[in-house]
């Protein structure tokens, strides 16, 4: 079987804090698939929490700030498990069965670190939630970016203004940052991307790990 063949229908995800180069690194993916002869059409971009209509819709009321009253943290919690049910049922499994290449900006990782870690929930009941949720589906292959978080918030600032959560205070990023390299450990079939180098250092690590990743396939 060819590379080419091993590679379509896999989901490829991209972790990381605010500004580890999530975005950044997509494009480095996306070239190495292209290189690998998967074309524009085959591949499919995800974000989280977001991705189709309703969830986008979902991602505005865990990015909104509303006066006098706090989102509670099981409530952003559910919502993140809202908004990805909604993704991988209307897009990204469809995506699979039509044999694309769906790479994701963020995916279950994300609610482990940041309402596990950083809010403080019980991780097993998060485990719990994704298994009514999403039942054993998971990622193929996960890139996590690490980054400190004063560097990776300094990039974001400079994007733009910071949201809700990008507000946060520095130990709830390194407490999330904490469960990332936690999970990445435990996982076989993720690695871990120093995101403090350079664009072309970055660049050139995502490449080397994914030939590796596409070796073992
Ligand atoms: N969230 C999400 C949860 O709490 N629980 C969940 O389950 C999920 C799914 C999502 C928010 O929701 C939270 C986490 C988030 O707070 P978002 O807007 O999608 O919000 O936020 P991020 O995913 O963090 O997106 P960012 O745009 O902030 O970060 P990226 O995508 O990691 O960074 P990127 O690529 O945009 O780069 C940021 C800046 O850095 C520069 C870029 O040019 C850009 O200006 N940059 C570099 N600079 C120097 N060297 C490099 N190597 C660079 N790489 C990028």
């Amino acid at each position: 079987m060819s590379v080419l063949e091993k590679l379509v229908g896999k989901f490829i995800v991209i972790e990381g804090l605010e500004g580890a180069g999530k975005s950044t690194a997509i494009e480095y993916i996306k070239s190495w698939l292209l290189a690998q002869g998967v074309t524009e059409q085959q591949i499919a971009l995800t974000r989280e929490p977001g991705g189709t209509v309703l969830a986008e819709k979902m991602r505005e009321i865990v990015k909104m700030d509303i006066d006098g009253e706090q989102l509670a943290d099981k409530a952003e919690l559910l919502i993140m498990y809202a908004a990805r049910v909604q993704l991988v049922e209307h897009k990204i499994k469809p995506a699979l069965a039509k044999n694309k290449v769906v790479i994701g900006d963020r995916h279950n990782w994300s609610s482990l670190a940041y309402q596990g870690g950083g809010r403080g929930i019980d991780l097993e009941l998060i485990n719990e939630i994704k298994q009514v949720a999403l039942g054993d589906f998971k990622a193929d292959f996960t890139l996590f970016l690490d980054i400190e978080p004063e560097l990776g918030l300094a990039r974001a600032r400079g994007r733009g203004e910071l949201d809700r959560i990008e507000r946060l205070a520095i130990d709830f990023f390194n407490r999330s940052r904490a469960i990332f390299q936690q999970l990445v450990v435990d996982e076989p079939s993720a690695v871990s991307i120093d995101a403090s180098e350079s664009f072309t250092q970055v660049e050139a690590a995502i490449h080397c790990q994914l030939d590796r990743w596409a070796a073992s396939l």
